[in-house]
């Protein structure tokens, strides 16, 4: 990254302020699931649950892509949606959640249909991918720079399952193993942009607030798996 001027050294500093405070690394459904205090039924309704995140990210990056009018930008995020889909001989990050699935004994259909999808992860997912339709590209941009924050968890979560959830065959962790290094190049990606762009103080705190409410998503999504899979289910 080239030499920050001082509005985007402050605009950083902001955005990692949110993110070490705000990120769902910390929600106590991430942190019994590190410490291997899960059921295999909390796993299972985890990775249901997570499924139909993983698939909207896909049309988030659309619609982003969408109402951006600058080529270099569609084309650096581009990759984004085919990291996902796949493409021809590349399964994609879809494919290997619905391996994760079958390997935590979560039938693919299962997954598809939706069935044990919970309204309010339903919601807050919903609520993102809006967001990213409707907001300014730049800002849509910024509600991914949860991803900073990634790498250290997909790297914690790695090891307990391979500590503490022995009955999940390693076959099942590929999307882990994927996102281990994909994460890092996604957030530096979208920094490098976020500084580029969100260049006034109106974006800046449009960016600010966009990651906050990215990070209130993912904590919503925990909120709703753990009142129905944590230890005083409704
Ligand atoms: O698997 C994840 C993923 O593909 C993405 C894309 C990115 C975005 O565009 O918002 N965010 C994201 C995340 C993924 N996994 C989450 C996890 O905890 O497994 C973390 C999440 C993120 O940090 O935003």
């Amino acid at each position: 990254m080239t030499e920050l001027s001082q509005d985007q050294q402050r605009l950083l500093e902001q955005l990692k302020e949110v993110g070490s405070r705000s990120y769902h690394d910390q929600h106590p459904f991430h942190r019994r699931m590190n410490t291997g205090e899960l059921s295999r039924e909390a796993i299972r309704g985890w990775v249901a649950n997570r499924f139909y995140y993983q698939t909207q990210i896909p049309i988030k990056d659309a619609a982003l892509i969408s109402n951006c009018p600058l080529r270099e930008v569609r084309r650096a995020w581009l990759y984004r949606i085919t990291e996902h889909d796949g493409v021809q001989g590349e399964e994609g990050g879809i494919a290997a959640w619905l391996r994760l699935g079958e390997a935590c004994g979560v039938p693919r259909e299962e997954l598809l249909d939706d069935r044990h999808l919970l309204p309010g992860v339903r919601s807050a997912v919903d609520a993102y991918v809006h967001f990213v339709r409707t907001e300014p590209w730049p800002v849509g941009i910024a509600s991914s720079l949860t991803e900073l924050f990634a790498p250290d968890l997909m790297a914690r979560r790695l090891e307990a399952f391979q500590t503490h959830y022995t009955w999940v065959p390693s076959w099942g962790f590929d999307y882990f193993q994927r996102r281990l290094t994909q994460a890092r190049k996604d957030s530096d990606s979208a920094l490098d942009l976020t500084l580029c762009y969100c260049s006034t103080p109106e974006l800046r705190q449009a960016a600010v607030q966009a990651l906050s409410f990215k990070c209130g998503v993912l904590w919503a999504i925990l909120d709703a798996i753990d009142l129905k899979y944590g230890p005083s289910p409704l």
